[in-house]
């Protein structure tokens, strides 16, 4: 704590006031009575001021202590830049997160900027179009995907801080040799909203990490036990949301924007092309507790059950005294969900007659999307409980997903009861 004392003496002379170190940021104030003490002045810390305190006792010199806070050290740099590595080292000492976690978040900080030039740069260098193979769900993979999903892995292996790591662009997920210590378990979605990527509209990456659970590393040395270290692997990542120790996603977009928490809220940094940093610009995100923005693809709504053609109808047609609801859908999740945690309102992917259990998949996108709407005051359902408390049967498990405003969340499910 930045601190500056006095001592007072019976013949008070105009005091000198004068920092002594402002890295100790202490300064403090000697009146010359006889002359010597200014030496003594630029000693630093308040063992330092106790000390000179008995010496001058010593001398007979009656002497006080204040301390107070010095108003040097406290006046904010300008150019003070509240970094996500700054952030996250704040997070670290105050014991929120580890040292483990901490290097985990920096690693994906990593990915997402190599993911963020890439995608700028994809009609550039030739990365837009399908890569001509399908992922696990049976879905053409991008160029993209599959190069987001490289980068993504390859962090996060070199963090050597993971144990276990499933990307929704894998079949299985994958016990990480070059684990070192903390063996998080981290799931994500390399590149979400992918049918947007040729037309440079909103994509992004989401990501949730889960503490290793008992038996996490198979002995990777054995052979026989290859069954054995999938199932480990596969039961690892099988927690539910509730679980999730961390979960967040970057936005790519007009500005690439990180949004994150650790339990203690959720707050956003936006990539500063000038240094490369993510800067902190979104502190302590709060989604209002409702907000007229429905985002669902209305494409589908001949396929919906009728309680939610019921909903939709009133929402746009609230009647008389009401204002109707503005749609807005750019048809990717972390596009839809940014602006609802910025603005209010409800994004959502029901189940159809077509996808009995929606499309969107519990471990990569709802669990972590949830994990931060709550976070932020908001909620995330499927439509008749909360997707956090949901337990994963498969890794690639779809459900239904209602997210945002608690008050908009409540009312589709009240439609839906
Ligand atoms: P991907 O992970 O395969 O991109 O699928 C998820 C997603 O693209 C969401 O981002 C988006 O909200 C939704 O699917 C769009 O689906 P649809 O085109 O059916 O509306």
């Amino acid at each position: 704590m930045a601190c500056s004392y006095f001592l007072s003496t019976p013949t008070p002379s105009t005091p000198t006031r004068q920092p002594a170190n402002p890295s100790t940021s202490l300064s403090w104030v000697a009146s010359s009575i006889h002359g010597g003490l200014s030496s003594v002045a630029m000693a630093g810390s308040i063992r330092d001021a106790r000390s000179v305190m008995t010496r001058l006792h010593l001398q007979g010199v009656r002497a006080t202590l204040t301390i107070e806070p010095s108003k040097t050290s406290a006046k904010k740099s300008q150019y003070e830049l509240q970094t996500l590595t700054g952030w996250l080292l704040k997070q670290e000492q105050s014991g929120v997160i580890d040292a483990e976690l901490t290097i985990v978040l920096s690693s994906i900080s990593l990915a997402c900027k190599q993911i963020a030039s890439l995608v700028q740069r994809a009609g550039i260098s030739n990365l837009t179009g399908v890569q001509g193979a399908t992922n696990v769900q049976g879905e053409d993979q991008k160029k993209l995907d599959v190069v987001s999903n490289e980068v993504f892995s390859s962090c996060l292996r070199s963090s050597g801080r993971t144990g276990i790591i499933a990307s929704e662009e894998e079949d299985i997920p994958v016990a990480v040799e070059e684990s070192y210590s903390g063996n998080y378990v981290v799931v994500f979605d390399p590149l979400d909203g992918s049918s947007n990527i040729d037309a440079a509209v909103s994509t992004g990456s989401i990501f949730g990490i889960y503490r290793p659970t008992e038996g996490c590393l198979a002995n990777l040395d054995d052979d026989t036990s290859l069954d054995q270290q999938a199932q480990n692997c596969i039961m690892n990542v099988c927690q539910p949301g509730s679980n999730l120790l961390a979960a967040g996603y970057c936005m790519y977009s007009s500005s690439v924007i990180m949004v994150l928490s650790v339990g203690k809220g959720v707050h956003g940094f936006t990539l500063d092309p000038l240094y490369g940093e993510f800067v902190l610009t979104h502190s302590d995100i709060k989604i209002p507790s409702k907000g007229k923005i429905y985002s669902f693809n209305e494409g589908n709504y001949q396929l919906w059950d009728d309680k939610l053609k019921k909903y939709m109808d009133d929402l746009k047609d609230p009647g008389p005294s009401g204002k109707p609801y503005s749609a807005r859908y750019i048809g990717s999740l972390v596009g839809d969900f940014h602006r609802t945690m910025l603005y209010g309102g409800i994004y959502g992917y029901p189940p159809d007659k077509k996808s009995k259990n929606g499309k969107l998949r519990l471990l990569y996108e709802c669990a972590p999307m949830s994990f931060l709407a709550e976070q932020a005051g908001g909620k995330g359902s499927d439509g008749y409980r909360r997707v956090l408390d949901i337990h994963p049967e498969q890794v690639h498990q779809r459900v239904p997903l209602y997210i945002g405003s608690t008050e908009e969340v409540e009312k589709v499910e009240k439609y839906l009861a």
